[in-house]
C-alpha cells in the first residue's frame, strides 16, 4: 500500500524566516513610515461593490497597486492625492537583487497595513502582466496567519504563521496559488507601536498599467 503523498509547498515557495534582524526591522520600518508620509495609508473598495477592505494600503515605486469601485489597477499615482509613489527604499531593492533572482527591478511594491482585525480574503495576484516574475514579500510586526492554496480555489491549503523579519518568495507555480491573511496575531510583536503589521509585497508589473474588471 503506499504511504499518502506528503504535502508539498507548491514548486517555488520560499521562507526565509528571520531574514531581517530588529535592527533591520527598524531601519525597513523608518523608510516605510518615511514613504507613507507623501502617501499616506488609504482604505481600498472593492471593485463594483464598492465594500471597503479590512487592509489599508499605499505603495512605493514607479507603479502601485489599487483597488476602486472600478476595478484593480496599476497606478503612477495615489488614488486620494494624486500624487506619484515615493521611490521604493534601497534596502528594498537591494532584497529583490539578493533573493528574487529575476534581472528586472521591481516597478511595484504594495504597502498592506494590518490592524488586529484585519484580514485579506483568499485570492491570486494576477493583474501583473509579467506573471512569469517573482514577487517578495517582507513582514513586520505582529504575526499573521498565512494561508496558501494551489491554483484552484478549491485545492487544499495549508496554514503558517508569518513573522517580524520574514522574508518570503514566489515563483513558478506558486505565484499563482491561492493564498490569503486569515488573522493577525495581536501583541506578538513590539516592533510597531500601537501593534499590527505591516506587508510590503514587490512586484514586476509589465508593459502599460492594468486596468481590469473583476
Ligand atoms: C502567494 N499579501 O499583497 S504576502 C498581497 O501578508 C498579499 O499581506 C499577503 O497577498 C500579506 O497580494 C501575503 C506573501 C505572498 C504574496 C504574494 C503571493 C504570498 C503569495 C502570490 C502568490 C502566492
Ligand atoms: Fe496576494
Amino acid at each position: 500500500m503506499a504511504a499518502p503523498a506528503p504535502y508539498r509547498s507548491p514548486h517555488g515557495f520560499t521562507l526565509l524566516p528571520g531574514y531581517f534582524d530588529r535592527a533591520a526591522q527598524q531601519g525597513l520600518l523608518e523608510r516605510v513610515r518615511d514613504g507613507l508620509k507623501s502617501a499616506p495609508l488609504y482604505r481600498p473598495v472593492m471593485p463594483r461593490t464598492g465594500k471597503p477592505l479590512s487592509v489599508r494600503m499605499s505603495n512605493f515605486g514607479p507603479l502601485g497597486w489599487i483597488s476602486a469601485k472600478t476595478g484593480y489597477a496599476y497606478s503612477h499615482s495615489h488614488p486620494q492625492t494624486g500624487a506619484p509613489w515615493p521611490p521604493l527604499p534601497k534596502l528594498l531593492a537591494q532584497l529583490w537583487q539578493d533573493v528574487a533572482t529575476w534581472p528586472q527591478a521591481p516597478e511595484a511594491c504594495l504597502i498592506n497595513y494590518y490592524d488586529n482585525t484585519a484580514r485579506l480574503g483568499l485570492h491570486v495576484d494576477a493583474d501583473e502582466n509579467a506573471a512569469q516574475a517573482p514577487i517578495v514579500s517582507v513582514s513586520l510586526g505582529d504575526q499573521a496567519l498565512f494561508r496558501l492554496g494551489g491554483p484552484a480555489r478549491s485545492d487544499a491549503s495549508r496554514s503558517l504563521r508569518l513573522s517580524s523579519g520574514d522574508v518570503v518568495v514566489l515563483a513558478d507555480e506558486a505565484r499563482r496559488c491561492y493564498h490569503g491573511v486569515d488573522r493577525i496575531y495581536g501583541g506578538t510583536s513590539t516592533l510597531l507601536r500601537g501593534g499590527g503589521r505591516i506587508n510590503l509585497t514587490m512586484r514586476v508589473v509589465g508593459r502599460a498599467t492594468t486596468r481590469k474588471e473583476k
